[in-house]
């Protein structure tokens, strides 16, 4: 009998015994392996923390106890314990459940996430709300030692310490992030865990720590003195208890009755503490123990031997990029790539496995990656901030007050701008074009192709006249050839692809392909564009733009971000301050809301954004520029 499906809420968990528990943990492995093999999604973030899970829900009452996962591309076990179990397998499929907590889709969610390092601070906002309101709920933030390297979570860390509020910490610690975890921070835990003196006495340390009464304020108790000073005699300079959090384990994250025994403890101690859980990423499932990188977030795989389903046909943009700047590394020995925490996401593990002295991989620490980056570029080198857009947002100050202000070099490439699908709203790259547009100083480039890519890459590189960007999407290139000798492009000058008298299309990016298409529909039914290739969103080419603006009058643009501040917005604005206010506009674009998870295709339908509704779309336009409704004004 399937002990997972009598689970309708976390309540039925605490009748269970722990050998009741532990089958649970390996059905729930199970359910993991079998939706996700079809689905795709984060399997081995999961496999690692059913455990964990488990005895969160056995010990603490969610949803009363708020329970908060950092990143929260782990909480899958916990939507199965959490009422979600018979719609899992919808999980990042159009309509159905979120890969990630969403206070929309259920009370145990009480707070969303999808970028890393933001659970201890919004924890601290839930422990204070508690407070203030003289409740007595328990606070639990789970985060992950990757997420332990963003700066967001100490910003956490220095609150958390000051303050007596009561608030559990959990470090589960598994020794990755997305590829295996990075800097002084991770090198100090493994340092203070393999401490062959502490494990020694670990046991008894832990008994001399649960027999220290909890009262008061911990640093004044004789208990918690005694505490310090045992750990600090074996485990030197703990910093969790230097910032004035009490500081626990590390213990077996897989053993579920020893997580039991101490949640227990730890629920009844007064307080900010932290619980330090040591688990395997990928436990259970063989592929994903070897390769954990490769099944942090997979595809579709089989689930026996774990191979992924092959994909023929032409190379992702982000392969084409990661290639071509090993090669351009070995042209320009000023050149260097940056990554935070995503060196396969980024194509930056290439030039890791070519040029080690050329890789910089800075952990989940975007705004660090681009300052970092602005002292390299202040320095006379290039350095390349390899970040996705949707992460890139994080570093909008040190955009601005490190990079353009003092116009330093440094080449932004944001994958993954645009839509990405199944993860949503939290990684679209719906808002690069609008943030980097209003910064002075900054050039923005979006290729057409791959090859574009390949030579936007070589103009960025050889571009020194301060910041210059560009982004490409999550998506697999147009199958075109590769220059083997990449050229230049000029600088904000835009590609005419095709000449019509009716309209102008003005595109960008991925919406070229698309605007292909749609012209050829158009051209079906009589109706013959200029088609245009927009290649630069700033500075925008005005000539080209005035001067079709001038000649046929209605000009639409087409753009994969957030229709607010981005490409259509700058020609408008140019339209508007060149006083060519007569001229009929349609801005096609994302839309001024947050997209949600689905299939690109799917979504691009919903949006009415593919080939064939951008054709009748402009149709539409055109209707009603015929009807006489000049200047027509059409902002979707
Ligand atoms: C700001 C930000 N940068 C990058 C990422 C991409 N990312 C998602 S999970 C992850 C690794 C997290 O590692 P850890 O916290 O240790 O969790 P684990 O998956 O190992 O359980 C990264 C880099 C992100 N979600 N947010």
């Amino acid at each position: 009998m399937s002990l997972l499906n009598t689970i309708q809420s976390p309540e039925d968990l605490k009748a269970l015994s722990q050998e009741e528990l532990e089958q649970l943990a390996w059905e729930i492995r199970e359910r993991l392996i079998e939706v996700l093999c079809v689905t795709g999604g984060h399997l081995a973030p999961n496999l690692g923390i059913v455990e964990l899970t488990i005895a969160l829900h056995v010990v603490f009452d969610s949803p009363r106890d708020k329970i908060i996962w950092d990143v929260s591309h782990q909480s899958y076990v916990h939507k199965l314990l959490t009422g979600r179990r018979d719609n899992f397998s919808t999980i990042r499929q159009h309509g159905g459940l979120s890969g990630y907590t969403s206070r929309t889709e259920s009370e145990y969610d009480p707070f969303g996430a999808g970028h890393a390092s933001t659970a201890i601070s919004a924890a601290v906002g839930f422990a204070r709300a508690r407070d203030h309101r003289g409740e007595d709920h328990c606070v639990i933030a789970v985060v992950g030692d990757g997420a332990m390297t963003g700066g967001l979570a100490y910003e956490g860390l220095n609150n958390v310490g000051a303050s007596d509020s009561d608030l559990l910490i959990i470090l589960n610690d598994n020794d990755m992030s997305i590829a295996p975890n990075v800097g002084a921070i991770h090198e100090y835990f493994t340092t203070a865990i393999s401490n062959p003196l502490y494990n020694k006495v670990k046991d008894q340390l832990w008994e001399i720590i649960r027999k220290v009464p909890a009262v008061g304020r911990p640093a004044l108790s004789l208990g918690h003195k005694m505490e310090e000073s045992l750990k600090n005699l074996l485990v030197p300079g703990i910093i969790f208890e230097r910032l004035g959090i009490r500081y626990f384990g590390p213990v077996d994250g897989h053993d579920i009755e020893g997580l039991v025994r101490h949640l227990c403890h730890l629920k009844n101690l007064k307080g900010p503490k932290m619980l330090h859980i040591k688990t395997k990423k990928g436990k259970g499932f063989e592929p994903a123990e070897k390769d954990a990188t490769s099944f942090h977030g997979t595809g579709a795989f089989d689930k026996i031997t774990g191979e992924w389903k092959k994909r023929d046909g032409p190379s992702t943009y982000t392969s084409v990029f990661g290639r071509a700047l090993v090669e351009e590394c070995r042209r320009d020995g000023r050149i260097v790539g940056i990554t935070a925490a995503m060196p396969p996401g980024t194509g930056l593990d290439m030039l890791a496995k070519e040029m080690p002295e050329r890789f910089y991989d800075v952990g989940i620490a975007e705004a660090h990656a681009v300052c970092f980056a602005a002292g390299l570029a202040a320095d006379g080198m290039k350095p390349v901030c390899a970040i996705y857009s949707t992460f890139l947002q994080r570093a909008f100050d040190q955009i601005i007050h490190d990079v353009a202000l003092q116009k330093l070099n440094v080449f932004f490439c944001m994958d993954r701008g645009g839509l990405v699908g199944d993860d949503g709203p939290t990684h679209h790259g719906a808002f690069d074009l609008s943030y980097l547009r209003c910064v002075p100083n900054i050039v923005i480039m979006v290729p057409k192709d791959e090859n574009e890519l390949v030579l936007m890459l070589r103009t960025g590189l050889t571009y020194d006249d301060g910041p210059i960007a560009m982004r490409y999407p999550r998506a697999v290139g147009e199958g075109v050839e590769i220059d083997s000798e990449p050229r230049e492009l000029p600088i904000g000058v835009g590609e005419v692809l095709r000449e019509g008298g009716d309209v102008a299309i003005l595109a960008v990016g991925r919406m070229v392909s698309y605007v292909r298409k749609a012209v050829e529909r158009l051209s079906r039914k009589g109706i013959e564009a200029t088609a245009v290739n927009a290649r630069f969103v700033k500075p925008i080419d005005e000539e080209l733009i005035g001067r079709l603006a001038d000649e046929i009058g209605a000009i639409v643009t087409v753009e994969e971000n957030n229709i607010r501040g981005g490409f259509g917005t700058a020609v408008l604005e140019f339209l508007s301050y060149s006083g060519r206010t007569s001229v009929s506009t349609l801005t096609l674009g994302l839309p001024d809301a947050f997209v949600t998870h689905g299939q690109i295709d799917q979504l691009m339908l919903e949006l009415e954004l593919d080939p064939e509704s951008i054709s009748h779309r402009i149709e539409s336009f055109l209707k009603e520029v015929k009807a006489g409704l000049q200047p027509v004004r059409g902002v979707r």
